[in-house]
């Protein structure tokens, strides 16, 4: 049950949880990537004496070295040093926790290599969905859903046939701002909009929580990961995250998985799979809770998600350019230069001001992802 396992974006919410599952059972970890956290980086890197290690940050690459000098960690950087890892021959799993779509090109090299992969770079699969499912299916390289309500969609659906799924049913806490109004909504602070009532996060995801852009996202994850279409997926406000999703079959038999809100449970088993053994969390207590709670979702006042799903629908690259949008939009607001209500007026805006273009290569994800970005750009100035 040993694996090499390299970790991409290993200083973060994911990396930091998926570190601890290793340690748990022992695997060996072979490489390390982080962004810019050069000190956790090294002590990271002390522990668990990879082979190799990446700061994304070219800036911090000399600083890096020379905290790992007395180690025998080779140290590399940037996007060239991340896909080093991605593709190191050693891997059995490459887990990419990388934020936002710079994690699309590891997840490629990964792929390429003909490495599995722990995905918790939701954003990979919303700008290139069909280049990274095709890669994965002609290389025979299996792609391990780390998302919480993914994972448990992938695990709703073992041992049972995948032509007999009539659909899926996504669940969402809602965030901080479940049941507000647009008009309430207008003077949500930075602070407010940063505080999430079930999971800690990172900023970029607790943003897109509170805008309900990450219920977006994911409801294009689950599309390319599980061949789905649109209206095969429904989003379900469950405010207390203990039904991570459910799946519906033809029957009508709807099989859900239940846990308590701790990201380890789908970290092991996305790096064990199909191993079920002790995870470092707790244990679930329903009676603790009582009572679990349903209901629909606000697509008028939460514009984020209406958008995303709107943008699969229409396909083509509207899924690069809304998240490549909300990426810019959300930098805009966490550096105080937009209210929180205009990320999702953003973000929306892109679905009438570009014409849908086909995917075909990276380099079209690469060209909707700049063009949005300079469209946000421009909005966030004439603000
Ligand atoms: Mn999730």
């Amino acid at each position: 049950m040993s694996r090499k396992v390299s970790i991409l974006g290993s200083t973060g919410s994911i990396g930091t949880q998926s570190l601890e599952v290793c340690e748990k059972h022992g695997f060996q970890v072979v490489g390390l990537a982080a962004h810019s956290s050069t000190g956790l980086l090294e002590q990271q890197a002390r522990k668990f004496s990879p082979e190799y290690v990446c700061i994304y940050n070219e800036e911090k690459y000399a600083d890096m070295k020379s905290r790992l000098a007395d180690t025998s960690a080779k140290v590399l950087c940037g996007m060239e040093g991340l896909c080093q890892i991605a593709a190191l021959e050693e891997n059995d799993i490459v887990l990419n926790s990388v934020v936002g779509m710079v994690g699309l090109l590891p997840t490629l090299t990964a792929i390429d290599a003909g490495k599995d992969l722990a995905l918790a770079n939701k954003e990979t699969l919303v700008a290139g969905g069909e280049l990274v499912m095709a890669a994965a299916a002609r290389k025979g390289v299996r792609i391990y859903p780390v998302d919480s309500e993914h994972s448990a969609i992938f695990q709703c659906l073992q041992g049972n046939k995948r032509e007999q799924l009539s659909r899926v049913i996504l669940t969402a806490s809602g965030g901080p701002f479940f049941g507000k109004t647009y008009e309430e909504l207008k003077s949500v602070t930075k602070e407010q909009a940063l505080h999430h009532p079930n999971w800690d996060m990172g900023n970029k995801i607790t943003i897109d929580s509170a805008t309900l852009m990450n219920k977006g996202l994911e409801f294009i994850e689950a599309k390319w990961l599980f061949d789905l279409t649109p209206d095969q997926i429904e989003i379900v406000v469950h405010r207390q995250s203990v039904i991570h999703s459910a799946v519906e079959f033809k029957d009508y038999s709807i099989i859900a998985q239940l846990g308590v809100p701790d990201m380890k449970i789908p970290i092991q088993y996305a790096l064990l799979y199909p191993d079920r053994v002790e995870c470092p969390t707790r244990r679930l207590s329903l009676t603790d809770y009582g009572t679990l709670t349903f209901a629909k979702p606000d697509l008028e006042t939460f514009k984020c998600l209406s958008t995303a799903i709107k943008a699969i629908g229409k396909g083509g690259d509207y899924p690069c350019l809304v998240n490549s949008a909300n990426e810019e939009a959300v930098r805009a607001f966490l550096n105080d230069e937009i209210q929180f209500i205009q990320i999702g007026e953003i973000v929306s805006s892109v679905m009438d001001n570009f014409p849908k273009t086909e995917i075909t290569c990276y380099d079209d994800v690469m060209k909707a992802d700049k063009a949005a970005r300079e469209f946000v750009r421009n909005a966030v100035e004439n603000c």
